[in-house]
């Protein structure tokens, strides 16, 4: 067990009820149909390495929302999405490996680490032009109408995804 394993795992179920979708996703045809059926317009290609500013790996880890939602397709590497689960305000810990497809919704607090190999090469997409803004845990964050709507989502009916 690695340090911090709670040794509790979570099952994908859980996942989507806190509205975060995990999928395996080997083929690219299959990447493409969801990218064009959730309508994202646009993508690039993040690396993070032994080269990568200590500072953006702080910005990464530190608990943070966004306005729109956050997905990363993992092309080589690993890395770890951790969430803050919104019901137990307990961090959950997500690893990506290579064709994992990991989607983060708006407003919910997460943060993302690469493992000890310390190399990830993922696809982020964007709904629309890339606007990746991390807004920081904090009182006036959290009274965002991004942070708002999403807890109202998950206290209402399960999402589908
Ligand atoms: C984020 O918001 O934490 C990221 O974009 C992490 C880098 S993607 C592997
Ligand atoms: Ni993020």
């Amino acid at each position: 067990m690695t340090p911090h394993d709670s040794g509790k795992a979570v099952s994908i179920e859980y996942l989507q009820k806190i509205g975060v979708s995990y999928y395996h996703c080997p083929k690219l045809d299959e990447l493409e149909r969801i990218a064009q059926e959730r309508n994202y317009k646009s993508r690039d290609v993040i690396t993070i390495d032994a080269n990568t500013p200590v500072s953006k790996l702080d910005t990464f880890f530190e608990e943070h929302l966004h306005l729109d939602e956050e997905i990363r397709y993992i092309l080589e590497g690993s890395g770890f999405f951790d969430l803050k689960d919104p019901l137990t305000d307990n961090w959950i810990r997500v690893r990506t490996d290579v064709n994992d497809l990991i989607i983060v919704p708006s407003g919910i607090y997460h943060r993302f680490t690469t493992t000890t190999d310390k190399y990830v090469k993922a696809m982020r997409l964007f709904k629309e032009e890339d606007n990746w803004v991390a807004m920081n845990k904090s009182a006036q964050n959290d009274n965002l109408t991004a942070r708002k709507e999403y807890l109202q989502r998950i206290h209402a009916e399960p999402t589908a995804v």
